[in-house]
This record gives C-alpha cells, sequence and structure tokens, in this order.
C-alpha cells in the first residue's frame, strides 16, 4: 500500500477524507415530509435493484452510494436518513442487501444501497461477482457523485474496510468514511473508534459518527451528501 494509493483522487472535493425481483414503487405520502438542516424530504421511492451495469435506473440523476461491511447499519441509515422506517430492507441477519437498490429523493437523485463488503455466507463465486460489480459501478457509473463508507465505530475498521476503501479511491471517487451506530459506544469507546479511524482511513480529521437508531448526526451528513451530489 503506497502513500499515492492512499490518498484520495479529489481532494478538495466536498466528500473527500477530512436480490431478487424489482418492488413496485413504494412512495412517501405528503403528510410524511421530514426535514433535516437545509433538506426536506418530500419524496423517497423505491425504484429498482439491480444485479449488472445494464440494470441501473433509465432516468440518469447525480446519485450517492452506501457501501461497508455487512451490518454495518447502511440500511438502517438510509430510512433514516429518508424518515422511512421500512423503505430499505433492515436485518439483523448479515447479507440482507443482495442487489445494488435505486432510491429516488425528491424526484431529484437517488441514494444507492451496496450489498455488503465482504459477506461470507454466500458461495465465493457469487461473492466474487458481486463485489466484481460493485467495483464496476463505482469505476464507470459517471453519475455516482461520492461514496459513504461505513465503518462500525466499535471496530474501527477491518482490513478488508482499508482494501475495499483503498481501491475506491484509487477509482477516483470521493469517498466519506463514517462511523456507524454511535448510540453502543460511551464516551471514552467514541475518542478510541474515532482514533482508530482516523489512523486506518489515513483521515485528517476525526470522522461523522451517526446514529441510526437515535438519529444522531443526520443532518451534517445530508449536508456533505448535498454537497456531493451538487459536484
Ligand atoms: N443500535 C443500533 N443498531 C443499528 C444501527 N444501525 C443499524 N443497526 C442494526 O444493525 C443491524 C444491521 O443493520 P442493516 O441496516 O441491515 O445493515 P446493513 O449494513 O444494511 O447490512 P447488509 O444489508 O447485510 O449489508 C440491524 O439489526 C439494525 O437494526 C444503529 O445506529 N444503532
Ligand atoms: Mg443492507
Amino acid at each position: 500500500m503506497t502513500d499515492e494509493i492512499k490518498k484520495p483522487a479529489k481532494v478538495q472535493h466536498p466528500m473527500a477524507p477530512k436480490g431478487k425481483k424489482a418492488r413496485p414503487p413504494k412512495e412517501t405520502s405528503a403528510q410524511a415530509v421530514v426535514s433535516f438542516g437545509n433538506i426536506n424530504i418530500t419524496s423517497a421511492q423505491f425504484v429498482k435493484a439491480a444485479t449488472s451495469l445494464k440494470g441501473l435506473p433509465e432516468e440518469r440523476l447525480p446519485m450517492v452510494a452506501f457501501l461497508g461491511r455487512s451490518n454495518v447499519g447502511k440500511s438502517s441509515l438510509m430510512n433514516a436518513l429518508m424518515g422511512k422506517k421500512d423503505l430499505v430492507k433492515v436485518s439483523s441477519t448479515p447479507g440482507k442487501t443482495r442487489e445494488i437498490n435505486f432510491f429516488k429523493v425528491n424526484k431529484t437523485f437517488y441514494l444507492v444501497d451496496l450489498p455488503g463488503v465482504g459477506f461470507a455466507k454466500v458461495n465465493n463465486a457469487k461473492r466474487d461477482q458481486m463485489s466484481e460489480f460493485i467495483r464496476e459501478f463505482v469505476e464507470k457509473c459517471k453519475d455516482l457523485k461520492g461514496l459513504v463508507y461505513l465503518v462500525d465505530i466499535r471496530h474501527g475498521g477491518h482490513d478488508i474496510d482499508m482494501e475495499t476503501v483503498e481501491s475506491i479511491r484509487a477509482t477516483g471517487c470521493p469517498v466519506l468514511i463514517v462511523g456507524s451506530k454511535r448510540d453502543k459506544v460511551n464516551q471514552s469507546e467514541l475518542a478510541q473508534g474515532l482514533r482508530k479511524i482516523r489512523e486506518n482511513f489515513d483521515l485528517d480529521a476525526n470522522p461523522l459518527c451517526v446514529s441510526s437508531l437515535k438519529k444522531f448526526g443526520l443532518d451534517y451528513l445530508w449536508e456533505r451528501i448535498l454537497e456531493a451530489l451538487k459536484s
């Protein structure tokens, strides 16, 4: 791992480091508008699930994707960000998300739920196929404006997290590292987790840490996502 590879391609970017059949669209009702800082979520709908680049949504819109190990809380975070309980499928069984799932928000952009990194219970062939697809998606999807990479704050990052982030940075896609499950740690564990993540991912500052359960850190994360979508 050279220093050159570790550095994100676009350091100035706002996000730089300082399965199954498609379900029918599920839309928010007018009463369900939720606000986070500068954004009001007026609509959020599942658009489609893709298992290859050919399966991307026809309507081209900017997108931000969520990645991280299985069970780290990607789908829960997306639900929390969209003010939803169950728009994105969540499960305590790792490996719940198997396809790339696209959710259209405010009819203007997509939030994208990616399958968990390094999930061991699917057979190796399937896993390799999926990680190949994720790599291809990150490399080739021109509308992908950034990637939120979740790391459990209690662990601070495993080898596979650092390897995955390194390979994403090498594609030039901006990555924002975010600690998840903030509610599971006390203050000293939080400080320790933040330090570990900062060191493991070569960050200039402590990462943002969120809790989907307690709705912590969501305003600030939305701010970063909106900045990325505008770039
Ligand atoms: N305490 C707590 N639990 C959480 C939080 N976020 C997610 N969880 C729990 O963690 C488990 C996994 O959450 P998911 O959102 O399905 O995780 P995922 O990363 O999408 O998992 P895969 O789809 O398997 O890759 C579920 O039991 C969630 O309820 C959080 O902020 N706090
Ligand atoms: Mg998931």
